[in-house]
């Protein structure tokens, strides 16, 4: 008996012999953190097709590979796309105010009903819009976790009693305003001439499973059992597509230059957000770890078995039987980053992040690169390898290491910015 088994009295044993028996995927449960531990594996190739055929031409690529790819992702992983008549989705100017940030910006909150109707579900997008402009602004478009008024200690944006929230769902909105505020560089990002835009998640779809009951899954109609119902990804990446969608109905706003960016839970979403919608020009993939950036098929901190069990909402059904057999999976997260191009994408990870695996992160963009080559970009440049901390590399496609936790911090900004700058705005 191995001194592992030894430790485990019978009764305990035989309890954990029936976990392991009720889920193949429990051995990979544990996290690892070992290099040398990472399994060998194979990565499907993002331009030979599911039938074989290689994909040798930009046309071969739209015309082919890119939609059967959209389709997989959507069946196998996140559910299919989500769809509400557009005659439903109403934008309502609830505030605005010339002399937010001390003047250097104007400051929105345009609510967004899903289902004007009923007015119910609905969520705000708190918009900094810069007022030294020469024309309508860029703008960067970022899911927040805890509330619009907790990017910022600016007491003119409303404080909510959002239904079915589940952070801080035992203090008054008003006792969290500005708790967030370090991950949002507001003035930087107006002083740079962009315009930023913000919506809480939870309102979008609260993060709970709760059978699909709140937020806007009954819009999307009765579910079958067909396993690629959409989870709860799909559902806030589908109210990004509806904020842009408010976005571009703004004059202020230059919404054909609009990046969608997110972090982590919402950093998958962004990936998935920008894979789907092609109107989004760039995409920001901030610590998004397995499930967004990080290839599944390392199995190094957080895994496909992993992440199914502690949050079931988040991917559609027929991903959790990939648990147990990532290898199984007709995809690589690469193949999701390549579903972004030609458009500019980031991917950053952070050094302490190792629950979301950088160097996975670092190597989907890498293997990203052979698509954005063949529309005829300049990819991840000369990139060979992932890079030390603290440096921005790449093009078209970029990548960072920032020094320290799993956070958005002024560093990611900065470069955020850089990348905007040189790809965004130069197209
Ligand atoms: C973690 C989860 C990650 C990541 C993170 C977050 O608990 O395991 O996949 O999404 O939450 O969103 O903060």
């Amino acid at each position: 008996m191995s001194p592992v088994l030894r430790r485990f009295t019978r009764p305990a044993l035989a309890a954990t012999v029936a976990t392991l028996l009720l889920s193949g995927a429990a051995f990979a449960q544990k996290a690892n953190y070992d290099e040398a531990k990472v399994p060998k594996f194979d990565l499907p190739n993002p331009l030979v097709a599911a039938d074989g055929t290689k994909i040798e031409t930009a046309d071969d690529w739209r015309a082919k590979r890119r939609p059967e790819l959209l389709d997989l992702f959507a069946r196998e992983m996140f559910g299919k796309r989500p769809s509400v008549a557009p005659e439903k989705i109403k934008f309502e100017e609830l505030t605005s105010d010339s002399n937010a940030l001390g003047g250097k910006a104007t400051r929105k909150e345009i609510r967004i009903y899903f289902d004007a109707p009923n007015k119910t579900p609905k969520a705000d997008l708190l918009i900094y819009i810069p007022n030294d402009r020469k024309g309508p602004a860029p703008v960067f478009l970022m899911p927040n976790f805890q509330g619009n008024w907790t990017t910022t200690d600016d007491p003119g944006v409303a404080a909510l009693d959002v239904a079915g929230r589940t952070r801080n769902a035992n203090k008054k909105p008003d006792e969290v305003r500005g708790v967030a505020k370090s991950r949002w560089a507001f003035d930087k990002i107006v002083s740079r001439g962009y315009a930023i835009a913000t919506v809480y998640y939870e309102e979008i779809d609260p993060d709970k499973h709760d059978g699909f009951k709140n937020g806007v899954h009954p819009l999307f109609g009765e579910r079958s059992d067909s396993g690629d119902e959409p989870g709860s990804i799909a559902a806030w990446a589908w109210g990004l597509s509806r904020a842009l969608d408010c976005l571009e109905t703004l004059p202020e706003i230059d919404a054909k230059k609009a990046i969608v960016a997110g972090h982590s839970r919402l950093g998958k979403t962004a990936l998935w957000a920008g894979a789907q919608d092609e109107r989004f020009a760039a995409v920001i993939s901030n610590d998004s770890g397995c499930g967004g950036a990080a290839l599944s098929r390392r199995e190094f901190g957080e895994t496909v078995a992993i992440i199914n069990k502690s949050f079931p909402h988040w991917f559609c059904e027929n991903f959790k039987k990939y648990g147990a057999d990532v290898d199984a999976l007709p995809f690589d997260q690469h193949q999701l980053i390549a579903l972004i191009a030609p458009r500019p994408v980031y991917v950053a990870s952070a050094t302490l992040d190792q629950w979301a695996d950088p160097k996975g992160e670092f190597l989907s963009a890498f293997y990203a690169d052979p698509v954005y080559r063949l529309l005829g970009t300049d990819g991840i440049g000369e990139v060979k390898e992932q890079p030390g901390p603290d440096v921005s590399v790449g093009s078209t496609i970029r990548y960072h290491l920032r020094t320290g936790k799993h956070d958005v911090q002024d560093f990611d900004w900065e470069q955020y910015l850089d990348f905007a700058d040189e790809t965004v705005l130069k197209r």
